[in-house]
């Protein structure tokens, strides 16, 4: 699949700092240490409701991993999927008398113009469900041929036995994985599993629905664990220095993930960081499609909204903490946003050498955008109240606030 154009990233001056970050798996702050390649996975969307703001709040964390490494001089080798077969998928499309292939396509394709019109930086490989389905194939054959997976009325389902270190991502009880297994696609009541946590990995086809050649496996679809599985691995491999996604996937998609790879390769780890966003909420409830509670990128931007206002109300959060979108919350951003664009209009300025280092450590300590915001709103303050002489700070300024936080003054 194509992914979406990339913003140009100005170069500045110095040397970006190495990223300290939350590790769900660990509990604690763990400094990364990429080579000159840094690798990162971020789940995608199950396009059939895109891009709400809680996607948006999720992809923009990650987004910020990305342009502190690349301050780093480090390049980036970033893949992200997208969900473009799955059961809430299928569902809308019958529920909307839509064909399902269209409705992923057209929500994906609404999905790159908001990462576009946000600034959030492309993966490298974008990659689609449906086309991994060759390569998802032989890993869930060489998970039953090790005895890691088993069958049961014709679906083939993994074994959570199989891996030593199963719960070392979410060190949740098993009350918990139950419960969570239950809401988020699993099937912890199958009479006839051998833990009632094993997910699916590959699903037998079923009357009505899509379905795929699997060799030794039979005609069917993959499950949803597995195709994160076999992207990362064939284009990040072992060992990679992050894993993404929004804290909803804590359990079982990335629980789960981490245990198909380290059976699969009797490696350890799958990666070396487990990174999770809060959830964003409207109304009181966390933005979901399933409860429609939603507000989209695109609505805002057909309203007229500044995409730039959008990102500074994504970045007025931290990304680990849960929050409310509100009106309120993007009236700031607004408000802000024309302080900021109003300070850097003028022909010179305060120094602004201080503001490109406080930045660049407020990010550097576990993406603290908020941080980086305040520091930028103090230069605005100096900049109206006293002014200064300094000609190449509004200019630096706005590379800087460019280059580290994906907003274009
Ligand atoms: N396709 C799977 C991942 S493989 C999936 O979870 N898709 S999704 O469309 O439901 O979500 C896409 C990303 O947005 C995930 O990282 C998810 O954790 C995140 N996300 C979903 N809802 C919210 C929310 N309300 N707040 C913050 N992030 C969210
Ligand atoms: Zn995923």
């Amino acid at each position: 699949m194509h992914a979406w154009p990339a913003s140009e990233v100005p170069a500045l001056p110095g040397k970006g700092r190495d990223l300290r970050i939350h590790d769900t798996a660990t509990g604690g702050r763990v400094t990364l240490d990429p080579g000159p390649v840094a690798r990162i996975y971020v789940c995608g969307i199950t396009p059939y409701d895109a891009t709400h703001m809680g996607h948006a709040a999720t992809y923009n964390a990650f987004d910020l991993v990305q342009r502190v490494w690349l301050d780093t001089k480090r390049q980036v080798h970033y893949v992200q999927n997208v969900t473009d077969v799955d059961d809430p998928l299928l569902e809308r499309a019958i529920r909307d008398g839509k064909d399902w292939v269209e409705l992923a396509e057209g929500e994906t394709a609404l999905f790159r113009e908001d990462m576009t019109a946000l600034r959030l930086l492309p993966p490298k490989h974008y990659i689609g469900a449906v086309e991994s389905i060759p390569g998802i194939v032989p890993l869930v054959e060489r998970l039953r041929d090790a005895g890691a997976a088993y069958e049961l009325e014709g679906d083939i389902y993994f074994s959570v036995e199989s891996d030593p270190h199963f719960g070392e991502v979410s060190h949740y009880d098993a009350a918990a994985m139950k419960a969570l297994s239950a809401e988020r696609g699993g099937d912890p009541e199958r009479p006839g599993k051998k833990n009632p946590l094993d997910p699916m990995l590959w699903m037998a086809a079923r009357e009505g629905e899509p379905s795929w050649d699997g060799a030794s496996l039979g005609r069917g679809r993959p499950g949803w664990h597995i195709e994160c599985v076999a992207i990362a691995l064939d284009h990040l491999g072992m060992g990679f220095d992050v894993q993404g996604g929004g804290s909803d996937l804590i359990f079982p998609h990335h629980e789960m993930g981490a245990s198909h790879a380290q059976a699969l390769t009797g490696e350890y780890p799958f990666a070396k960081v487990y990174v999770h966003a809060g959830m964003v909420a409207l109304d009181g409830e966390k933005m979901s499609k399933s409860k429609g509670n939603l507000v989209f990128v695109s609505k805002l931007r057909r309203d007229g909204v500044d995409p730039a206002a959008i990102r500074l109300t994504l970045l007025a959060h931290h990304y680990r903490a849960d929050w409310e979108w509100t009106d309120q919350v993007l009236e700031d951003a607004v408000e802000r946003l024309g302080r900021w664009r109003a300070a850097v209009s003028r022909p010179d300025g305060p120094s602004a050498d201080a503001l490109v280092e406080q930045v660049r450590e407020a990010l550097a300590d576990d993406l603290d955008a908020p941080a980086a915001l305040a520091a930028v709103d103090r230069w605005a303050e100096r900049q109206d109240a006293e002014g200064g002489t300094d000609e190449a700070a509004p200019g630096l300024v706005s590379r800087t606030v460019d280059a580290l936080l994906g907003v274009a003054l």
